[in-house]
């Protein structure tokens, strides 16, 4: 990897697949940054324990989502893509930064908020110092880029804030790094509910279309999507069904939201509707193909995971090892 090109890094929690959301919100602009920029990604499989998780189910799904984050065309002789676990400087990092987060800060979190409701019987200290650890995995790799979905935006406002103060604390140690969030893709929305955000974890599979969804469940779950009485297809306020479809119609064809006004100009939502299902359908269909033959390789992914382990705690170790000087631990020799 050459030296001078800019880092990005972005993780996913594996829960075996991704919807429509972490496609367009996350995974498509992680592919589209490998040119560019010196790319390191992971399953986020530590921040996966923060609920219950049966062991042989949470193997299958992180296997599962590491291939599926190949298909979607992340290329190993550009990036990185290991399994957090495998490299131990995420848990060194995160139990120091905990100790330079407050208490106030980490109470402030929405998706603690959420997650705490959503789960009241394990409120375990684990999901309340989540972010500190999401702060290590992206301060470790001294990322200058975070491509995330809009929902991740406060986790990342936290992040830079506990790298300037342990940079103004000590000396610079940290590069305070910024996130990257789509226009269109940002938040795609429920399709049955689009004043929330679309979520694998939504009990109604209708709301959410998953990647490995096939052509016909694709397009009849965008047939029941919920949209207005106008019936006309154009971007607007309150028209959140609509503009939900039109940003995902955006993203799967590259049309601006005027293009997609004047496509649709004099046609009703039905027309519409299929469009959108067709296109994303034809999204798809070669992640879809690929994911089918890497997920029967295991020896592959075996090997992928190792390799790249490897590498990505070699960026990893140099800052645990600057960061643990900085503090005043006496270092192995
Ligand atoms: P859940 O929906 O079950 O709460 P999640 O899908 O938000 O989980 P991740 O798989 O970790 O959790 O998300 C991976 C990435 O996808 C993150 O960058 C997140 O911001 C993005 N993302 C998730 N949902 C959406 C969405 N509806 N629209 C846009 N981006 C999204
Ligand atoms: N918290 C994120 C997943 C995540 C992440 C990260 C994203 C864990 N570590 C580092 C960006 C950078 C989520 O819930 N989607």
């Amino acid at each position: 990897m050459e030296e001078n090109k800019k880092r990005v890094l972005s993780m996913l929690q594996p829960t075996g697949t991704f919807t429509l959301g972490n496609y367009f919100g996350a995974i498509k602009n992680f592919v589209a940054l490998q040119d560019e920029y010196e790319c390191v990604y992971a399953m986020a499989d530590l921040h996966a324990i923060t609920v219950r998780q049966e062991p042989a189910k949470l193997r299958e799904n992180v296997l599962k989502s590491y291939a599926l984050t190949l298909a979607c065309g992340i290329d190993l002789n550009k990036s990185i893509l290991f399994l957090q676990s495998q490299v131990p400087e995420h848990s060194q990092l995160a139990w120091i930064l905990n100790c330079y987060t407050q208490f106030g800060e980490l109470s402030r979190m929405t998706q603690f908020k959420d997650k705490s409701a959503k789960h009241a019987d394990n409120v375990n200290a684990g999901l309340f110092t989540y972010p500190c650890l999401m702060a290590a995995d992206i301060l470790l790799y001294q990322a200058d880029y975070v491509p995330v979905g809009e929902d991740q935006k406060q986790h990342l406002e936290l992040t830079r804030n506990i790298a300037e103060r342990f940079n103004g604390l000590y000396s610079p140690t940290f590069t305070v790094p910024e996130a990257l969030i789509p226009k269109y893709g940002a938040r795609i929305r429920s399709l049955q509910d689009p004043t929330s955000k679309m979520s694998k974890s939504d009990p109604n599979v209708n709301s959410f279309v998953s990647l490995l969804d096939d052509p016909d469940t694709v397009i009849r779950k965008f047939k029941r999507a919920v949209t207005d009485s106008e019936a006309v297809v154009r971007y607007a306020e309150g028209k959140d069904g609509i503009n939900n479809l039109m940003g995902i119609y955006s993203c799967a064809t590259g049309k601006t939201m005027e293009e997609i006004e004047k496509e649709f100009e004099g046609k009703g939502y039905g027309d519409f509707k299929l469009a959108v299902g067709e296109a994303v359908a034809d999204t798809l269909k070669p992640i879809q193909a690929e994911y089918n033959k890497i997920i029967t390789d295991k020896a592959y992914l075996e090997k992928c995971f190792a390799e790249n382990a490897m590498k990505a705690e070699k960026i990893a170790r140099k800052t645990v090892s600057k960061v643990m000087r900085k503090v005043g631990y006496i270092q192995m020799k």
